[in-house]
């Protein structure tokens, strides 16, 4: 028979996006289950065509379940994922509960599929949508090249926020909408009042240097994130990684510039062949005709993209990318669909 699927949070921005995606590719599953907060029960959401209706968060709602997709937040994933499994489902979690977990892969299907078959506690991992955003194009040169270090800085989009962060940059734009604010200090932010929202300052008109929360020595949760989820994922506990996260006014979409460090001498004809090999990676580059990937281009789109690829002047073996990847599809639905697919593979062999 066709596994069943549980769709855990399916009435959030992610799993919204998840079910669009359900519905596009191979219709692999049997029942989809549709489980979000008691608050939800009840609501009907179209999948596949058809109205399902939402059940509340229970024990009993994982019964006759095989794979069980959770979005939603760390602590309400910390507290179910070990009751889907224990209900026989394989839980595919895109919190930040179990990503370091030394027994939870964490898994992005073009790079390191194998993993996601060694999964001691019933539970696979996907990365943030940071790391995600750029992972599928860096583990394809880490194949061919071997990767030392990375620097990064991210452009990161509103909807990483949550719903509350693209309803506060829209509410801020029509605040500022037809003024000619952005010229004196602190002006922008005297006429978006108290709609900060998730954000430390205003993201209209502006750009924040910081996204996530405040950990040791001035780094945010989400720059460790994006060092120790590349380490996982690529295998390289000991790779170098800086990262510098700042949120910028895009609705849809995580932007990184990278420089990115290898154990071989690169080439940008050869970064080019690899990257355009690579499945899931879409090369636009060529600023002579104003052609590299921007947010806006890439909103609503599966693939990550890469353009400004540039051999470093001053190191042979170094390159400095541009990489946009859709953080609400490859970013979490998409990966976390695929995933699924891999688990429901294994039955069918
Ligand atoms: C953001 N990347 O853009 C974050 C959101 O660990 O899954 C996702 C947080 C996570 O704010």
């Amino acid at each position: 028979r066709k596994p069943h699927l549980a769709v855990v949070g399916a009435t959030g921005a992610v799993g919204t996006v998840l079910l669009g995606i359900l519905s596009a590719r191979a219709d692999i599953w049997g029942e989809i289950r549709l489980i979000a907060s008691p608050r939800s029960a009840g609501r009907k959401l179209t999948v596949r065509g058809e109205e399902v209706e939402v059940v509340a968060l229970s024990e009993d709602a994982f019964d006759g379940i095989d794979v069980a997709m959770f979005d939603v937040p760390d602590e309400v994933a910390a507290q179910w994922a070990p009751v889907a499994v224990s209900k026989g489902a394989v839980v595919v979690d895109n919190s930040g509960a179990f990503r370091m977990d030394p027994d939870v892969p964490l898994v992005v299907p073009e790079v390191n599929a194998h993993a996601a078959r060694v999964r001691p506690r019933g539970i696979i991992a996907n990365p943030n949508c940071t790391t995600l955003s750029m992972i599928v194009a860096l583990g394809a040169l880490h194949a061919e090249y071997g990767l030392s270090e990375l620097i990064v800085s991210s452009y990161q989009a509103v909807s990483g926020a949550g719903q509350a962060g693209v309803d506060t940059l829209r509410e801020q734009l029509s605040a500022i909408s037809g003024t000619e604010l952005g010229t004196t200090p602190g002006d922008v932010r005297r006429a978006v009042g108290d709609t900060l929202g998730p954000f430390p300052a205003p993201i209209a008109l502006n750009v924040v240097p910081w996204a996530g929360s405040l950990r040791e020595d001035g780094w945010s949760s989400e720059e460790l994130k994006i060092r120790n989820e590349s380490r996982k994922i690529l295998g390289l506990p000991d790779l170098r990684v800086t990262a510098t996260c700042v949120r910028v006014p895009v609705i849809t979409t995580h932007s990184l510039a990278v420089h990115a460090r290898f154990e071989n001498e690169v080439t940008v004809a050869g970064a080019h062949e690899i990257l355009a090999s690579a499945p899931g990676v879409v090369v636009s580059d060529d600023p002579a005709e104003g052609e590299f990937p921007t947010p806006s281009d890439v909103a609503g789109t599966d693939p990550t993209w890469v353009g400004r690829v540039r051999r470093s002047l001053d190191d042979p073996r170094a390159l400095e990318l541009f990489v946009c990847g859709d953080n609400l599809r490859k970013g979490a639905a998409l990966n976390t669909a695929q995933i699924g697919e891999l688990v429901a593979a294994e039955s069918v062999r």
